[in-house]
């Protein structure tokens, strides 16, 4: 395929993306992925495949490091915006997945087929946990140009700030990248999101440059502890309690999980989702 074919198949990728639900989406390439801070970090971070929700790791690879299928060059993500109005969208019903998940799932899997059949290229939906072959999905967006890491270590969105879940997919042939773009709404930002933690998990500093030579950190420059916020996802899941679920398709009560989204909810950034 030529120049003109690649931009033309790649606009159309993501157009095909919006139709299906997506909010957003971009490409970044995989060679500004293998040496994004997340996939240089995390095989290096103590308890990286622990806690909650975490799986057992399939992939034979050491903890934290990322199993790229074959073939792979660009790599497609997703986001879909989960606002506040909507809280259900994240909420875990017993053990069924949240709604936005499965949202999410439906449109790449609904993608990867039209991108098979519509280009021949080949295709590997990322699953969810890294543990399973998936990918550091923030990083990700970040370098397709959905928007920055926030000083609340989430992906921060322009329209949506960080009230969006992200999926991905790859393909075979290698696609302009769309991103990074100049964006960085915490620099005129007063830390709303750290004040609000109930666990305080943005108090100190958890990760150096000098123990981790490098200098993007969790939470920008390494204020974010991991196992204290875990604390609060285990204190979700005991906190949660039997509530009707007409909404997610079972007429029996279920207990529904509501984890901690404070450090999300209260950036004012894209404010209106
Ligand atoms: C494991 C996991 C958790 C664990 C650990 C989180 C963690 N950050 O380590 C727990 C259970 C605690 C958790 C909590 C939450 N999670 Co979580 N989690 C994941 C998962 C599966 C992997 C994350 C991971 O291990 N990252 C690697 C660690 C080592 O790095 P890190 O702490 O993120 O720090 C890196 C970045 O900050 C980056 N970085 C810093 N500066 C810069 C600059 C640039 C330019 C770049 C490219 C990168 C970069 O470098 C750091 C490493 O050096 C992802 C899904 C996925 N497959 O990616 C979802 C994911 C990150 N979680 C998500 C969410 C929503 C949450 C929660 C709000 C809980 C909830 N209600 O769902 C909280 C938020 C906590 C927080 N403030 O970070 C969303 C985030 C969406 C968004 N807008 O960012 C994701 C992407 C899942 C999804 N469905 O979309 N999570
Ligand atoms: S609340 Fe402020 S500092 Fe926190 S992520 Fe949003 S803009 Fe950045
Ligand atoms: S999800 Fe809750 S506990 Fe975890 S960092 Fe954000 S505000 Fe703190």
């Amino acid at each position: 395929m030529n120049n003109d074919g690649i931009l033309s198949a790649s606009s159309a990728i993501i157009r095909k993306a919006k139709l299906l639900g997506a909010d957003m989406a971009g490409f970044a390439s995989l060679d500004d992925l293998i040496s994004a801070p997340s996939f240089t970090f995390a095989p290096k971070m103590p308890g990286t495949d622990q806690g909650v929700g975490s799986r057992n790791n399939t992939t034979g690879l050491d903890s934290g490091k990322v199993k790229w299928p074959e073939n792979c060059k660009s790599i497609l993500v997703i986001a879909v915006s989960h606002p506040k109005e909507s809280p259900e969208m994240d909420w875990w019903y017993g053990r069924v997945s949240p709604q936005g998940n499965k949202h999410l799932i439906k449109i790449i899997k609904d993608l990867c087929d039209w991108i098979s059949e519509t280009f021949s290229f080949e295709v590997f939906h990322f699953p969810y946990h890294i543990e399973k072959g998936g990918i550091y999905l923030k990083d990700a967006a970040v370098m397709a140009g959905l928007g920055c890491i926030g000083r609340n270590n989430m992906l921060v969105t322009p329209d949506f700030g960080p009230r969006v879940r992200l999926r991905a997919l790859s393909v075979n042939v290698s696609m302009p990248s769309t991103g990074p773009i100049a964006f960085d709404p915490c620099r005129q930002c007063r830390d709303i999101c750290r004040m609000v933690c109930p666990q305080k998990a943005f108090d100190r500093q958890v990760y150096t440059v000098e123990a981790y030579e490098q200098t993007m950190l969790p939470a920008r420059y390494g204020e974010y502890s991991r196992p204290v916020c875990n604390k609060q996802m285990q204190k979700n899941i005991s906190m949660a309690i039997e509530e009707p679920a007409n909404d997610a398709g079972t007429e029996k009560p279920v207990r529904i999980i509501k984890y901690c989204r404070n450090c999300e909810m209260s950036c004012p950034v894209g404010k209106q989702s």
